[in-house]
């Protein structure tokens, strides 16, 4: 079962499964997810109740059919939309799977599958919270009819666009129906609700809209489009800017309210925009992408700054104690790479980049097993900003973030290669081998590299036979001299980098045409592109309107941010001075944090030398609680 959709984006991602980590920085974070974080989750939705939310809903169904008219179950958790964490971890151990045999992992999900079957009602409703207790409400985010506060906070349409895109990931990883069909029963029954329009709800949540998008990818069914259509359609005008209910979707321009649900609109939009045509979607998102990316994003590409709402806020509105929601963070990076996908323009890429090594990856720790939720710019390392911990956490009662994470990692590798017609973009810079299709030939990929440390990258280009097609290369802004596309943040020194390509060891010309250099030849097996682009540190200054950057620098080196880390809680990073003319270098760290490079920053001459040291912002909170700054005082 596939399906091609009549229109689809012009880009097309090389799927994660062509490209396998070999080494290097995402090896680690990769391999630690697989073997840490996926059984870890797992028996954390087991530990918590969530998966026990679904056998009490199935026990309500099953004695109810039996003839206990008045029988029902309390939930077991807090949430009604607990039962999403339980589907986001099927889906990251789905593309766990789909990279390598486990016939354990295999089992389990089979187990669950099972228990989330039981628990769908025969007409294909599934929601635990209230089927587990029909009478009344057990909750009072949920109506005693469907559907009807899911403008609200029931997330019953939340939960679902979940399931779907876990039911998708694991049919394509198993080949199994299970919970595919799971997700056509319950998508049936949407359609059966809301497919003749008469019921005219706004999702208080979204994200069923990218997981219909997906269930009509795999199975060709219109309906599954034309619903996340309805959905997106029926926002607006005039409901909460919250939940961007506000206006109608394609006359919103500016990213506002609650981050992880604006973040993942903006992706089922252009979902949308891609399956239908419609550009009325893709200028919409263009500019509300400018307002997000040019205006309210932080250094570390968080997004969401706001604590009250887990909103954005208002223009450069940038405090350092920004909440910066680790899923508003993979909710951007959704939205960038699709971005990317409608345009083929790298500036979007260069955003990807940016989230995802700072406040993407800075989600989870080195050791796999703890979390951060909000990923501020500043931190005491006393006051609990972690939802109730002053340090990394090992779940959450509200375990969006975890999941999450999970399965982003799980299938990192998709957003490495894409292909448009007979030109490859390289976006992505790893140790890895992969294969795409060029224009009708098989091309294997090959990249020797230790990105993000050092901007040398080999990659052997192999095509099953000699083709003539172009190779694209994405030079990142940051090797051009400015961190950001706008003037949101800039190098002091913004010399762009005298970064080097060599095709068989003969230069090429460096002339980045809208962020990549094209390589246009008739590549034969075993030839080689070396890219070279130097890292110098960077000294970063804020738009003077970010009112929390006054008068303050920030180090980056590469797509890598960098921190003062205090684990002992002695000193207050953010009064570091860094004095003019201070000298910066950066120095490989192989024993610390699995190895990074660290930043020493030489403020004086002589004795009088004091060293402020600099460590990447992912691996903060890794030595338990501590004092952070990025932004120090210029001196
Ligand atoms: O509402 C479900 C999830 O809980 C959201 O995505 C997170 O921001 C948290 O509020
Ligand atoms: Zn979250």
């Amino acid at each position: 079962m596939s399906a091609s959709p009549t229109s689809d984006y012009p880009v097309q991602p090389v799927p994660f499964t062509a490209v396998r980590i070999t080494g290097g920085f995402w090896q680690k974070r990769q391999e630690t997810n697989r073997a840490v974080t996926t059984p870890f989750a797992l028996k954390q939705c087991e530990d918590t109740n969530r998966m026990k939310n679904f056998d009490l809903a199935a026990e309500t169904l099953r004695r109810r059919a039996a003839g206990e008219k008045t029988f029902q179950n309390k939930p077991a958790t807090l949430y009604p939309f607990d039962d999403s964490d339980v589907f986001k971890v099927i889906e990251g151990a789905s593309y766990v799977l789909s990279m390598r045999p486990d016939p354990a992992l295999d089992q389990a999900l089979d187990g669950w599958i099972a228990r989330i079957a039981a628990a769908q009602e025969p007409d294909g409703y599934i929601y635990t919270f209230r089927t587990m207790h029909p009478d009344t409400p057990a909750h009072e985010w949920i109506d005693p009819q469907r559907w009807l506060k899911d403008p609200d906070l029931s997330h019953e349409l939340y939960n679902l666009g979940h399931m779907y895109e876990a039911g998708v990931a694991h049919y394509l990883a198993t080949g199994k129906r299970t919970l595919l069909d799971v997700c056509l029963k319950s998508a049936e029954l949407v359609w059966h609700d809301f497919g003749d329009r008469k019921l005219r709800i706004a999702p208080g949540h979204q994200v069923i809209e990218i997981g219909l998008a997906k269930l009509y990818h795999v199975t060709g069914d219109k309906r599954w489009l034309e619903l996340a259509q309805i959905f997106i359609e029926a926002r607006g005008p005039g409901g909460k800017v919250y939940s961007q209910q506000h206006k109608l979707a394609v006359d919103q321009d500016e990213a506002v309210g609650h981050a992880v649900r604006a973040n993942y609109m903006y992706a089922g939009m252009a979902d949308i925009a891609a399956l239908t045509g419609d550009a009325r979607y893709v200028s919409a998102i263009k500019k509300i992408w400018e307002s997000a990316a040019e205006r309210k994003m932080y250094l570390t590409g968080g997004v969401g700054a706001l604590q009250h709402g887990e909103a954005y806020g208002a223009d450069y509105e940038l405090p350092q104690d920004g909440y910066n929601e680790t899923c508003a963070a993979i909710a951007f990076m959704m939205w960038n790479h699709r971005m990317f996908l409608l345009t083929g323009e790298a500036r979007y890429m260069d955003v990807f980049e940016r989230v995802c090594f700072n406040g993407f990856i800075s989600g989870v720790s080195l050791s796999g097993d703890r979390f951060l939720y909000p990923n501020p710019l500043i931190c005491d390392g006393v006051k609990k900003f972690n939802h109730g911990f002053e340090g990394r956490a090992p779940w959450f009662g509200c375990a969006c973030c975890p999941p999450n994470v999970m399965r982003t990692l799980a299938a990192i590798t998709g957003y490495f290669y894409a292909v448009r017609g007979d030109a490859l973009h390289v976006n992505f810079y790893a140790q890895s081998e992969g294969e795409a299709s060029v224009a009708g030939t098989k091309v294997k990929l090959a990249q020797t590299t230790d990105y993000p440390w050092s901007g040398q990258v080999k990659l052997t280009v192999t095509p099953e036979k000699a083709a003539t097609f172009t190779l694209k290369l994405r030079i990142p802004g940051w090797a051009q001299g400015r961190p950001v596309a706008s003037g949101l943040y800039g190098y002091d020194d913004a010399t762009p980098t005298a970064w080097t390509v060599r095709v068989n060891g003969a230069a090429v010309p460096a002339q980045a045409d809208g962020g990549y250099v094209s390589l246009a030849r008739a590549w034969q097996a075993g030839d080689t592109v070396e890219l070279d682009l130097p890292m110098p540190v960077r000294a970063v200054h804020g738009d003077t309107r970010i009112a929390a950057e006054e008068g303050r620098v920030a180090f980056e080196r590469g797509p890598v941010v960098y921190c003062v880390e205090d684990p002992e809680k002695q000193t207050v990073p953010a009064d570091l001075v860094v004095k003019a003319g201070a000298k910066v270098e950066a120095k490989a760290a192989p024993d610390l944090f699995e190895g990074v490079t660290i930043l020493t920053i030489e403020n004086g001459a002589g004795a009088a030398t004091k060293t402020i040291t600099e460590i990447p912002y992912y691996t903060w909170a890794n030595r338990g609680p501590s004092a952070m700054a990025v932004w120090l005082k210029r001196g």
